[in-house]
């Protein structure tokens, strides 16, 4: 009944999805440019903008393919994964829409930034592994 009751305040979109948790992390650490254990909005939209090389604000799988290795070369072979859980919206693009969803349902004290506990905390609500 709880688990439940937390699922129907995600929104379709960040239903239940197999996730490699790992990768996550790993992925999580090299966002957190200043290693403060959090991702702030500011982080994000830096390595967001590495990524897209087109420099035209959206990331296709293409760039994440060709970028997302650069940022850190373990990511290799996750690339898929990684825009498919980061497409929140399932546009094809991930695009700052996708990033402000993640921070609403991420950030729940509302700081303006994802603590670490608290993506283990959304990953627990919407990942199976
Ligand atoms: C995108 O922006 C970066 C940094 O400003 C620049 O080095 C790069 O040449 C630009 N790429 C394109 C395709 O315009
Ligand atoms: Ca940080
Ligand atoms: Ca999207
Ligand atoms: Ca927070």
């Amino acid at each position: 009944m709880l688990v439940y009751a937390c699922l129907i305040l995600l929104p379709a979109a960040a239903a239940l999805t197999f996730c490699d948790k790992e990768t996550l992390l790993l992925f999580f650490d090299k966002i957190d440019l200043n290693k403060n254990g959090k991702v702030e909005r500011t982080e994000a939209d830096d390595v967001a903008k590495r990524i897209d090389v087109s420099n035209d604000t959206r990331i296709t799988v293409d760039e994440a393919r060709e970028a997302l290795s650069a940022v850190e070369p373990r990511l290799k072979g996750k690339e898929d994964f990684l825009f498919n859980f980061f497409d929140l919206d399932k546009s094809g693009d991930v695009t700052s829409a996708d990033v402000d969803a993640i921070f609403r349902l991420v950030d729940l004290d509302n700081d303006g930034a994802n603590a670490k506990e608290e993506f283990l905390n959304f990953l627990e609500k919407i990942c199976i592994f």
